[in-house]
């Protein structure tokens, strides 16, 4: 593990955390047992294969797959802008064990924001990318020319192409073809996919997921839902249990969810991007590879 790729993580985690200070955010803890998680599904590129459950003093606990429930249950709570450092347990298929890419338990820089819609969301974003990268080659100076010389300061806004679009021009392998396309940071928008993420009228998906070149997704988010009447007819029509969603269909049935936009940012795909190294594990002193024995 080389020392100069966590001290190049511990400096975009200050500066982006930082950032997210001085725009009024809070920061709220992660919890990593709850009775109920994001389910994940339907995701037209997700290969989770369970949720893992415990039994804890009588009652079934799910491991965090992300925190999107808390985060809209946060903003009900009037708390308009937050943030967690939060780890995530996602068991991926074997078969994902060689991408150098996955990681079954990884960390997100999850964050919410109340009244925002997508295109604000995506511009706030780019603004975050760009708190974390703006000065990196000069303060992180050795860092970069020993690691990644060739690594470009990207320049917002970034480009946005339609999922739908991509699927239609590239057919199942758009994922590999489109990352081998792009030269810099990219939106894929309108993404078929979970209950909370917005759709409208017109069937517009109002989410966003953000791609390097080479490396693939790095950032997931969108637009929420948050009335009664489509979450209910969005987990009818995926097969959701919704019993296990009853705190936010309660608030949402009072009218209590709020409008937000959010995302996850996957923080060790971020600084795999930033370092340019090949697999996910160089970056993860304690990596948790789809298939592999834990060593620590
Ligand atoms: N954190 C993501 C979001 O805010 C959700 C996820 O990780 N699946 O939309």
């Amino acid at each position: 593990m080389k020392k100069e790729i966590l001290t190049i993580q511990s400096y975009v985690l200050t500066r982006m955390v930082n950032y997210l200070h001085k725009q009024g955010f809070v920061w709220v803890l992660p919890v990593i047992l709850s009775k109920t998680t994001d389910p994940l599904f339907p995701d037209p590129s997700g290969s989770v294969e369970k949720g893992l459950e415990v039994e804890v003093y009588g009652q079934k606990l799910t491991l965090t797959q992300s925190m999107i429930v808390h985060k809209q249950y946060m903003i009900a709570q009037n708390i308009d802008r937050l943030f967690i450092l939060s780890p995530n347990i996602r068991i991926e298929r074997e078969s994902r064990k060689n991408t150098g890419k996955h990681l079954f338990e990884f960390t997100q820089l999850d964050f919410e924001i109340a009244n925002f819609n997508d295109v604000e969301a995506r511009r706030f974003i780019e603004k975050l990318i760009m708190a974390a990268l703006r000065y990196i080659k000069i303060d992180m100076n050795l860092e970069i020319k020993n690691l990644n010389p060739g690594f470009k300061i990207p320049k917002p806004p970034f480009k946005e192409y339609k999922y739908g679009d991509l699927v239609k021009k590239y057919g199942d392998e758009w994922e590999t073809k489109f990352i081998e396309t792009i030269d810099s940071p990219s939106w894929i928008i309108d993404i078929p996919r979970y209950f909370y993420d917005m759709q409208d009228e017109q069937g517009v998906w109002h989410n966003y997921d953000l791609y390097v070149p080479k490396y693939g997704e790095i950032l997931s988010g969108g637009q929420r839902e948050y009335q009664y009447d489509k979450l209910i007819a969005k987990m009818d029509k995926d097969g959701i249990n919704k019993d296990k969603y009853d705190v936010l269909l309660n608030l949402a049935k009072e009218g209590k969810l709020r409008p937000s936009a959010g995302a996850g940012l996957g923080i060790e795909r971020f600084v795999m991007w930033i370092t340019g190294v090949n697999k996910i594990s160089e970056v993860q002193p304690f990596p948790r590879i789809p298939g592999e024995k834990v060593e620590l």
